[in-house]
């Protein structure tokens, strides 16, 4: 049987960040399943396909790394793929409290684990919201995301 795992999140865009955890986590497991939050209330500055889009190109390398949207809760995602793991990482003490919480309560729903991968301390203060923002006003983001988001960034923003 395949060992899996899954790495969730907005991601809106996807970070180095991100990648550096998704990268570990392939390293870990036979399948690393990215899920993609579909949120309604809460438009984001990629549209869902895109952000998988995106997340396809930059993960294709990894040969391992299968990526798909998801509404309502992780656990179902997990239940429905037999998926026994969430991969998380931990940038700061700042993302525990939340991170332990959902941790817990997802463990509760279901069983599912939940492991916490240490950031890479070159991107322990990187966010999709802080790459957006320094964007915007035009700073040089290109060490901290992907030359393929780089380029989606420039082109979404020049829309605007
Ligand atoms: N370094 C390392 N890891 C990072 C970095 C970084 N610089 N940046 C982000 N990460 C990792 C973190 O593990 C983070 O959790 C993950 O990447 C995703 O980050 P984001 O910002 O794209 O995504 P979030 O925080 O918006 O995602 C939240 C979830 C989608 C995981 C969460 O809301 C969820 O599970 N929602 C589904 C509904 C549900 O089941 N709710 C009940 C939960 S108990």
């Amino acid at each position: 049987q395949l060992r899996r795992a899954v790495c969730p999140g907005s991601f809106d865009p996807i970070t180095n960040g991100h990648l550096d955890i998704i990268a570990r986590a392939s390293k870990l497991y036979d399948v690393v399943h990215v899920a993609v939050m579909i949120n309604q209330s809460k438009k984001g500055l990629f549209g869902i396909e895109e952000r998988i889009e995106l997340i396809r190109s930059v993960t294709s390398e990894f040969g391992n790394v299968q990526v798909e949207s998801f509404h309502g809760l992780l656990v179902d995602f997990c239940k429905q793929r037999d998926i026994p793991a969430i991969v998380k990482g931990l940038r700061a003490v700042s993302d525990f409290d939340y991170e332990l919480q959902m941790a817990q309560m997802n463990n509760g729903l279901s069983g599912v684990e939940t492991l916490f991968v240490p950031t890479n301390p070159t991107y322990s203060f990187l966010s999709s919201s802080l790459v957006k923002e320094v964007a915007t006003w035009g700073g040089d983001v290109s060490h901290l995301v992907p030359p393929v988001v780089l380029e989606a960034l420039s082109r979404r923003l020049a829309k605007d």
